[in-house]
């Protein structure tokens, strides 16, 4: 190897350490979990009462003793899950919209203002949380108009003709292209994941499917109630099984308690799931398990490609498909030196300044330094010595 090929490695193996611990974020913190018949021990083909709250892990010290039960109207039924996309089972709840089947219970909406801060009576300290997010798992059994999961009227998840619709704000609603098939397995998961500017976003199976509402912060109602099933309002009756609703906080407290910012890797279940989502490998721009030059390809052709939904870049499947690999919705310098340490590691030839050929960076080399000076000066000096 010669030197100026070998500044170049080891330049690139530096890089990619560095953006391996830049895009490690600490991920949201699980704070309501509704299992969907586990916790009470429901049954296949039986009916309803209560669904109970699990309790989630310990946060910062303090254990969950504080359910917040769903309670059901007009008896929805148990049903056992079967053809989930990410193999998970047990028990689900399913609702008629002819017989206004719903679960409702206390709102998250704006984490400060739930029951779960201490200043409101619950157990945890939210003075100053405003971003969260929830997500389940779906099966319409119609297409019609229909509310699936609503926490007040500022975040839910409507089906609205024939698509998914993320509803944000004081009821706006943020039509997908997604088109609803009856009888087949989603998830879907809303976030407002970083302040008022992010918006709100909506991920139908791990893509990025609606955004919007940067304008303009969502109201903070906590007298309206989380429903599942149909509207706040008792309209919109939907049919259909609702599985695993998980609800989660993002951000730092007045006080300095951080739960975490969104990382779509670990905090979207479809992507999380290796079965559904993201296989795991270095450098699997195809995610099918393997690296191989197919990932070259595939990361040459997605080079540059900015992953924008109506206006917002947004990290998920399909950016990861092109190359997105730290998932922040660009496929730029920073997946190429992601890309590059896996294929080094994995001993296959890395992509050349030609195989970028067209762009407007010089090479790679100058990508490379460019990197490096962006680095922190505690990490540029340990790799002088
Ligand atoms: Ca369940
Ligand atoms: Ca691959
Ligand atoms: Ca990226």
């Amino acid at each position: 190897m010669n030197i100026r090929r070998r500044i170049l490695t080891t330049l690139i193996v530096i890089a990619a350490g560095m953006c391996v611990a830049d895009s490690t974020f600490a991920n949201g913190t699980l704070i309501r979990w509704h299992k969907m018949g586990e916790e009470e021990g429901g049954t296949n083909n039986t009916a309803v009462g209560t669904t109970l709250d699990s309790p989630v892990p310990i946060i910062d010290g303090i254990a969950d003793i504080q359910p917040l039960d769903l309670t059901a109207a007009n008896a929805p039924t148990y049903r056992t899950i079967v053809g989930r996309p990410d193999g998970g089972g047990g028990i689900g709840i399913e609702f008629n919209a002819a017989s206004s089947q719903n679960l409702s219970g206390s709102s998250l909406n704006w984490p400060q203002q739930s029951a779960l801060n201490a200043t409101e009576g619950g157990i945890y300290d939210l003075t100053g949380i405003a971003d969260r997010g929830f997500q389940f798992w779906v099966r319409p059994t119609s297409t019609a108009d229909q509310a699936i999961v609503m926490d007040t009227l500022q975040h839910g998840v409507r089906i609205k003709s024939g698509k998914f619709a993320m509803v944000y704000d004081n009821n706006a609603e943020y039509l997908s292209n997604i088109t609803v098939a009856a009888n087949t397995w989603y998830h879907v998961e809303v976030v407002r994941p970083a302040g008022a500017g992010s918006g709100s976003r909506m991920y139908v199976n791990g893509i990025a499917a609606a955004a919007g509402g940067t304008s303009s912060d969502y109201a903070g109602d906590q007298v309206t109630p989380l429903t599942v099933g149909s509207s706040p309002d008792n309209t919109q009756y939907f049919s259909g099984i609702v599985d695993d609703l998980r609800m989660f906080v993002l951000g730092t407290t007045n006080n300095g308690l951080n739960y975490g910012a969104f990382n779509f890797a670990t905090d979207n279940a479809f992507a999380a799931s290796p079965i559904s989502g993201i296989k795991g490998v270095a450098g699997d721009v195809t995610n099918n398990g393997i690296l191989d030059a197919a990932d070259k390809t595939a990361f040459i052709a997605g080079w540059m490609d900015k992953r924008l939904v109506n206006g917002v870049q947004i990290a998920d499947m399909q950016s990861r498909s092109q190359g997105d690999l730290n998932l922040d919705g660009i496929t730029n310098i920073q997946d190429l030196l992601l890309l590059q340490n896996a294929l080094i590691g994995a001993g296959i030839g890395t992509i050349t300044a030609a195989d970028l050929g067209g762009v407007p960076e010089p090479t790679t080399l100058v990508l490379l330094l460019t990197a490096m000076a962006a680095m922190p000066r505690r990490f540029r000096r340990s790799a002088r010595s």
